[in-house]
């Protein structure tokens, strides 16, 4: 069984409201418990002109493969209505694996841990709820070196209320 962190984010179509769909699909994951959900996050998009982003972090322990996990985020995306028009086009649904345990992933679906998660505050504030900040990368990083290094700059944590928990 391996820890998984699973970014989720949203800029279209009631973004809250994609997050619980996705979460409560998350933990009817076949041989996959939900372990944890972060609070929602509010940010701007990184590409400008797109509407604001809700994003969230996800915790789940998993004996899926990792291509088997992400064939069940795809599909759990696509019953949420994601259309493909555009790499970084808004989306209703996105589900990213951040890390699969300590295992380092290079296949042409799947790079893991994610490439660009260190530059995220709305990747790695979230994640900081739910992972020990020893949290450990492949290339020897941890979690704390990766928040020292991405200041909480444009983040709006949701309260429950406001992301309608
Ligand atoms: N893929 C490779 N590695 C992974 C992985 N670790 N997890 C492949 C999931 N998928 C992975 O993804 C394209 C392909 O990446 C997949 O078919 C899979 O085989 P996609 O979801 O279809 O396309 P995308 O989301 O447009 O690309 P990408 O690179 O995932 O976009 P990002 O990096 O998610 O950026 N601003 C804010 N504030 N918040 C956001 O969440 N997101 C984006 C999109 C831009 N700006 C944002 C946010
Ligand atoms: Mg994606």
């Amino acid at each position: 069984m391996k820890r998984v962190y699973i970014a989720m984010g949203s800029n279209l179509s009631a973004p809250e409201e994609q997050l619980h769909n996705a979460v409560q699909a998350l933990a009817q994951l076949p041989n996959t418990t939900l372990a944890g959900v972060s609070a929602f996050y509010q940010s701007d998009s990184l590409l400008p002109g797109q509407p604001r982003y809700t994003n969230a972090v996800a915790a789940l322990d998993s004996t899926l493969a990792p291509i088997e996990l992400l064939d069940a985020l795809q599909a759990i995306e696509n019953d949420q209505g994601r259309e493909r028009l555009e790499r970084w086009g808004p989306r209703t649904l996105d589900l990213d694996i951040l890390l699969f345990g300590d295992w380092l992933i290079d296949e042409p679906r799947l790079k893991v841990p994610h490439y660009q998660m260190h530059l995220r505050a709305f990747v790695l504030y979230p994640l900081a709820e739910l992972a020990p900040a020893s949290l450990q990368l492949a290339d020897g990083r941890t979690l704390s070196d990766l928040l020292a290094a991405c200041p909480f700059v444009g983040l709006e944590r949701l309260t429950p209320a406001e992301s309608h928990q």
